[in-house]
């Protein structure tokens, strides 16, 4: 199936409440603008921004039942916090039963809660715009915004960063798909590989 616009933006009208509509479509203009000011392609950032959360609002237990019979269980952290397999379940679902063939789109979606190491750029771009889409607001959110229209990279590790701060201040365990995706970011800048 050849990757539309308006049919991915059917999708989220249909699946998803008002509520989380509308971070979407805060995640899907923020990705945009990030992907024409990077020189990244748009609309596989506003494609991959509209069907990001399209898993979100399913009940836990079915996320987990799916990402269970559809063998996306990589780690033991996975079972313990199933939120973070929202993700994954949706770019398994628009690939097998959906259709969908734009594997850096469905990369996007399944990475955009932890992020990984060896992030293509349209990863990172949804990864963030997640974060800093124009709905959120929390203390230091117009400077990772900045930072991600300065660099993509350096913004994605400022992005990666404040989650770990967050998790930690919450005294949240940190998944450590989380950690490598830091720890990757962080090598990738300081040794330009
Ligand atoms: O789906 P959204 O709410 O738009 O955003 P998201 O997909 O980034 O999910 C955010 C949630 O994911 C937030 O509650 C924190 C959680 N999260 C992200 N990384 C980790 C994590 N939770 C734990 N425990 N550990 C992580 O490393
Ligand atoms: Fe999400
Ligand atoms: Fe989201």
């Amino acid at each position: 199936m050849i990757l539309q616009v308006d049919e991915m933006m059917n999708l989220a009208v249909r699946v998803l409440s008002e509520e989380r509509l509308i971070h979407t479509l805060g995640v899907a203009d923020w990705a945009d603008e990030l992907a024409r000011h990077h020189g990244l392609d748009p609309i596989k950032a506003r494609c991959a921004g509209l069907v990001h959360d399209l898993a979100k609002e399913m009940p836990i237990k079915d996320q987990l039942g799916l990402a269970r019979r559809w063998d996306l269980l990589c780690y033991t952290e996975d079972e313990q916090n199933p939120y973070v397999l929202h993700g994954p379940v949706a770019a398994y679902w628009l690939e097998h039963f959906y259709g969908l063939e734009d594997a850096d789109v469905l990369a996007a979606v399944a990475n955009h809660t932890l992020g990984r190491p060896e992030m293509s750029l349209l990863e990172m771009l949804i990864y963030s715009a997640d974060l800093t889409e124009s709905n959120r607001d929390f203390p230091k959110v117009d400077n990772l915004r900045q930072s991600l229209y300065d660099d993509l990279e350096k913004g994605t590790l400022d992005c990666v960063k404040h989650t770990l701060i967050y998790l930690k201040e919450g005294k949240r365990p940190i998944h450590p798909l989380t950690q490598l995706t830091y720890d990757d970011l962080q090598r990738r800048i300081n040794f330009g590989t």
